[in-house]
């Protein structure tokens, strides 16, 4: 049994601050169970708690660290980036070429905003639909996650799911009654939708591989359909690559599955770890954003000059020939481990990888959509978390989640990770 008494001690005083203990639900472990780790420092592929406790970290703070935590080259451009301040709330060069990085990397992107967050950028991107069609309803699936803005809060996915709550109260109806949900994989059911809503629908927002619901990915011809959907219906597309941006592909999924949507949106790793979002898209669309056009969002730390420096030596790191290559064969090799090892424990699992995204289920699968993942034994998981992280391995502390591997996890993090699966498979069963 590790120790983790100093853990406790802080977390214990952090419930009496702050709600939960934690300043996002997630971080809780309340669908595991247990106490929280509460961290000291990372580096690369591994996490230490107060304790003194080493993990290897398949969350990397929910994606920025795909790199590694604190890349050298990153902190090192931050020290030099500090020197000239925190923050501007002025133009700055960073911008221009943060920018420009991710116009030439996004296929769909030919003008971009930045913003401080996920959050910030789908609902930026939602008021930005709405605003160029003239119409408010929208098409989400269910379990996906496009933040906490109220009109996505409707059968969302990640913490929402986890904590099992059934939406969130304090989303006016007026609000949920214009967000209009189907199973994710399912075109039928999005057809039916623009068929009963003719002329109302500003557009289908999707995650275009689910990390929010467990690791879910796109049947062959779901992306295609809903791509044409849209054009049919004179609707916008939107690819919600706050979590696949930049780790599924250079260019992301959209690169990857060679869909092009109108607008996107990204977060987490263009940051490089500090708070950044984006949103962009079609020039014609984004000509609607103030101060160009009517449309208005604004920031105070939007484009600072530290997130910027992240952000900008993060995607560098990024384009480096050789780096996908190293981040799907290191992810499959996991997860070939993970399902082997349980698999030879009589477990029924199902999973998948993409590039440097994984998860899997704990029932037989397929799983294809919400309702299907919810069939996973999450009291097992719960289970299979605790014996982990006391193994020194740091997974998502829900099934609804997915994992994320970096280019800082070695062939014998791997290893290691695969023999504690197994041990801890063998325990569960
Ligand atoms: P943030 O506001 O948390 O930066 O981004 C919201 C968001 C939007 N879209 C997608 C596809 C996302 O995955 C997220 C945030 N992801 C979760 C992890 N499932 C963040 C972790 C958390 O909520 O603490």
């Amino acid at each position: 049994m590790h120790n983790t008494t100093r853990s406790q001690e802080l977390f214990s005083a952090a419930q009496t601050l702050m709600p939960g203990g934690v300043s996002s639900p997630v971080r809780a472990f309340r669908s595991v169970g247990g106490q929280p780790i509460v961290f000291d420092r990372v580096k690369g592929a591994y996490a230490w708690d107060v304790d003194g406790n080493r993990y290897i970290d398949y969350i990397g703070s929910w994606g920025p660290a795909i790199c590694g935590h604190a890349h050298p080259e990153v902190i090192a451009a931050l020290h030099e980036a500090l020197d000239k301040g925190t923050s501007f709330g002025a133009p700055c060069a960073l911008e221009n070429t943060l920018a420009e990085m991710v116009i030439e990397a996004v296929p769909s992107v030919e003008m971009v905003r930045f913003v401080n967050s996920g959050t910030e950028a789908c609902m930026s991107v939602l008021r930005l639909m709405r605003a160029f069609t003239g119409r408010e309803k929208i098409i989400k699936f269910e379990g996906c996650y496009h933040g906490h803005a109220d009109m996505f809060l409707v059968k969302a996915g990640s913490g929402v799911a986890t904590l099992g709550l059934p939406d969130s109260p304090g989303v006016p109806r007026t609000t949920a009654a214009s967000t209009l949900t189907a199973p994710y994989n399912d075109l039928e059911a999005v057809k039916k939708l623009f068929a009963e809503n003719p002329g109302e629908i500003a557009g289908v927002i999707l995650e275009p591989v689910v990390g929010n619901a467990g690791f879910i990915t796109p049947e062959p011809g779901f992306l295609e359909g809903i791509r044409e959907l849209t054009k049919e219906n004179d609707a916008l597309l939107v690819f919600d690559e706050v979590m696949t941006g930049f780790r599924i592909s250079y260019g992301g999924a959209q690169a990857k599955f060679g869909i092009t949507p109108d607008l996107t949106t990204m977060g987490k790793v263009i940051g490089g770890g500090l708070p950044v979002g984006a949103y962009g898209g079609r020039a014609d669309i984004m000509a609607m954003v103030a101060p160009a056009g009517p449309m208005y969002q604004a920031g105070t730390l939007s484009g600072n000059p530290l997130a910027m420096t992240a952000g900008i030596k993060t995607l560098q790191l990024l384009k480096q020939p050789g780096t996908y290559e190293r981040l799907e064969a290191v992810t499959q090799r996991l997860i070939d481990g993970i399902l082997e090892g349980a698999r030879s424990a009589g477990l029924p699992i199902t999973g998948g990888s993409i590039s440097a995204m994984f998860g899997f289920f704990l029932c037989e699968g397929p799983v294809r959509n919400f309702e299907e993942a919810k069939a996973a034994d999450t009291a097992r998981f719960g289970k299979l978390h605790r014996a982990m992280l006391e193994r020194g391995v740091y997974l998502a502390p829900s099934a609804f989640e997915a994992g994320f591997t970096s280019l800082a996890h070695s062939d014998e993090d791997i290893d290691a990770t695969i023999a504690a699966f197994r041990e801890c498979f063998a325990l569960v069963a």
